[in-house]
């Protein structure tokens, strides 16, 4: 028994270990260094961006945070309110606006401000499904025609205690935008987040951060060792 639980172990690190952070702080001439988050709702798109902002910020980054989720006001709201926390820059525009429009203010601003990133805050839900697929590709759209290479990052946040059907969003998202990297939230829970293997397998897209809660500190690279021993681990 041991001896099998060890060779599924290895494998589940050889496919999680095919996989890299990205590099934090972009060289002069890539600036800004957009980043798309993605991501059904409730997943964790806007607090992994506060994290992630601070974690740049710490690093000596200039953050612009991007609020492209305009079909809730509360959406903005709490960007806004991570911005503050984290000393970014927050470029919104009303709700109900075109997100796209914001994408383009922002990156204009980013651009205009030397950030070193744009961070990209997506809805989770629209009227239906179809319309978020065709906002994103829109927003992506937008964005590479604005700067080349944009969006550099399309991050799928995706929440530790979901299921399988996560597979099949990821497969949507992927299709849509070309996922480059996953981020698994709620680790801190009792859920292991053990989906993330069948993605990192079936769409080869490595998994970049984890959310380990809601502070400010509270989002760390991914460990492949840690998350496999995790999942082993009894709980
Ligand atoms: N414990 C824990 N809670 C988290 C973590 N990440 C996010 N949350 C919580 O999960 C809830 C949803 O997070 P949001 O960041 O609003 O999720 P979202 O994907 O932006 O949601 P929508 O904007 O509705 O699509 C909030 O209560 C967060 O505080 C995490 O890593 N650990
Ligand atoms: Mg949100």
């Amino acid at each position: 028994m041991r001896q099998v639980e060890e060779a599924v172990k290895a494998e589940i690190l050889a496919v999680l270990r095919a996989t890299l952070p990205p590099s934090s702080i972009p060289d002069p001439d890539a600036r800004p260094r957009v980043c798309l988050f993605l991501g059904v709702n409730g997943s964790g798109k806007t607090t992994t961006i506060g994290k992630f902002a601070k974690l740049l910020i710490d690093e000596g980054g200039r953050v612009i945070l991007a609020g492209a989720d305009t079909f809730r006001a509360a959406a903005i709201e709490q960007l806004q309110l991570w911005g503050r926390r984290v000393g970014a820059d927050v470029v919104c525009h009303q709700a109900g606006a075109d997100p796209s429009a914001v994408v383009f203010d922002a990156l204009q601003a980013a651009v205009a401000r030397r950030a070193t990133h744009l961070l990209i805050d997506t809805a989770g839900r629209l009227h239906t499904k179809r319309n978020l697929m065709e906002e994103l590709k829109k927003i992506h759209r937008i964005a590479s025609r604005q700067m080349p290479g944009a969006p550099h990052e399309r991050f799928m946040v995706l929440d530790a205690t979901s299921g399988l059907n996560a597979l099949v969003q990821a497969r949507e998202f992927h299709d849509a935008v070309g996922l480059t990297g996953l981020v698994l939230t709620k680790l801190d829970g009792t859920a292991k987040g053990g989906v993330v293997v069948a993605i990192a397998q079936h769409l080869k897209v490595p998994i970049a951060f984890v959310g380990l809660g809601e502070g400010l500190d509270d989002l760390q690279p991914f460990s492949p060792e840690a998350f496999t021993d995790a999942l082993f681990a009894a709980s």
